[in-house]
């Protein structure tokens, strides 16, 4: 779905939400806007951060491609038999394509050996074969690995992490071998916006070793973190895509990231236009994602004020006292991308909250078995949670009876 605020544009069919969130084409507006915008100067120093490796599982993230049994044109292999599969690593850094190989095992084997152009010179035959660090049924992992990379601005070393999925079982649903390239490190630093400093944390989401994607980027922003003091452990920092503008403290900043992440420059964010989102007045926390950056606004009487650009709506809450004085609370995130445009001196309304409808499917599982579910929807078909007081709201009960009245049951539906 697409909303203009003050009028509907139109509708996207339903497709999974973080499939097509920071897709190409969605954002071809923001592409223009930011251009149009021009190259903002930044006259602030360089604030210096440092290198710190992470694990695979520092979160899933990375680039996937595609593995060919081909010899590429140009390349000279290994010195391995048997049959060997190739597949490609780019990187804007240095502008330079690099052939990682592996020999295929044997069905019911893992991977033993991967071969990386280390160097970029075309040929595998002078590149020791690296072994794997971790390796079960299904999936083996290698690295992490420093890459040297000759920049404009110098050398710089880009550490890669690499896990080969072997998708033998699931191969008719598309190919065997699916490789993810990750990178293995993150840069991270205290960082002062404006007086206050924050512990900020800069990654390589897309794994195509330069740290400072926007949403126009093809393959999607990379992340930032941001630690506030109030963050309890790393997966609770607030991450959010890289964006033109942040908010801290209240205020809010440009933010130059270096494209080896060795650095980033902070200066406040002057001639920020602003434009005004209107909700129903109980909706008390709006969190929302844009051009613009990360934003968890909350409306005032309906009322929320965020800087122009286009934004996606991804979670809220709103609450309401029934007729006995007891609080109702909603809260509700989306499954299809919602899109907002906020435009100066144009208010506008975004219908959340109310009415919450139930939509009832079903699925026959074989042996006389049916599973039934129930999907508690707001206004823009987003989930909700409803919840009474503090409690979540006692799930309905289902009644199903036989056409002829001879079977009948009463089952309790159930979170989940
Ligand atoms: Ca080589
Ligand atoms: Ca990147």
């Amino acid at each position: 779905m697409f909303f203009d605020l003050g009028e509907v544009l139109g509708t996207i069919g339903a497709v999974s939400l973080r499939a097509i969130t920071f897709k190409k084409g969605r954002w071809v507006a923001l592409i223009l806007a930011y251009f149009f915008l021009g190259g903002i100067g930044f006259s602030q120093k360089e604030q210096w951060l440092k290198f710190r490796p992470v694990s695979d599982d520092y979160g899933v993230r990375g680039v996937t491609v595609l593995v060919t049994t081909n010899l590429p044109v140009g390349l000279v292999p290994p010195k391995e038999s048997g049959t060997l599969a190739f597949f490609r690593w780019c990187t804007a850094l240095d502008g330079k394509a690099r052939w990682f190989c592996f020999p295929i095992p044997p069905l019911g084997g893992t991977v033993t050996k991967l071969y990386i152009d280390k160097n970029a010179n075309g040929r595998l035959d002078d590149d020791a074969p690296e072994l794997p660090v971790r390796s079960s049924e299904g999936e083996c992992e290698f690295g992490p690995f420093k890459i040297q990379l000759s920049t404009p601005d110098g050398p710089v070393v880009y550490v890669i992490g690499v896990v080969i999925e072997d998708r033998a079982e699931r191969a008719s649903q598309g190919p065997r071998w699916l490789p993810r390239i990750f990178s293995a490190g993150v840069y991270q630093g205290k960082v002062d916006f404006g007086g206050k400093k924050v512990l900020l944390t800069l990654i390589d989401c897309n794994a195509n070793g330069v740290f400072n994607d926007t949403f126009e980027c093809p393959e999607g922003p990379d992340m930032i973190a941001i630690d506030e003091g109030n963050s309890l452990s790393e997966s609770d920092m607030n991450e959010r895509p890289l964006s033109r503008y942040i908010e801290v403290g209240g205020g809010w900043y440009e933010l130059e990231v270096a494209p080896d992440g060795a650095w980033v420059k902070v200066r406040k964010a002057e001639g920020l236009q602003w434009g005004t989102i209107q909700v129903p007045v109980g909706v008390t926390e709006l969190k929302l994602i844009g051009e613009n950056g990360k934003l968890d606004l909350r409306p005032q009487d309906g009322i929320g004020q965020l800087p122009v650009g286009m934004y996606e709506i991804m979670e809220y809450e709103y609450s309401k006292k029934d007729s006995a004085g007891v609080n109702w609370r909603v809260k509700g995130w989306f499954k299809e991308s919602v899109f907002v445009r906020v435009q100066k001196e144009v208010p506008g309304s975004l219908r959340l909250g109310e009415p919450i409808t139930l939509a009832l499917s079903h699925e026959a599982l074989g042996e006389g078995r049916v599973r039934f579910e129930l999907d508690v929807q707001g206004p823009l078909e987003e989930r909700v949670m409803v919840y009474r007081g503090k409690q979540q709201s006692v799930p309905p009960r289902l009644a199903i009876f036989s056409a002829d009245g001879v079977f009948a049951v009463t089952n309790t539906l159930e979170y989940g």
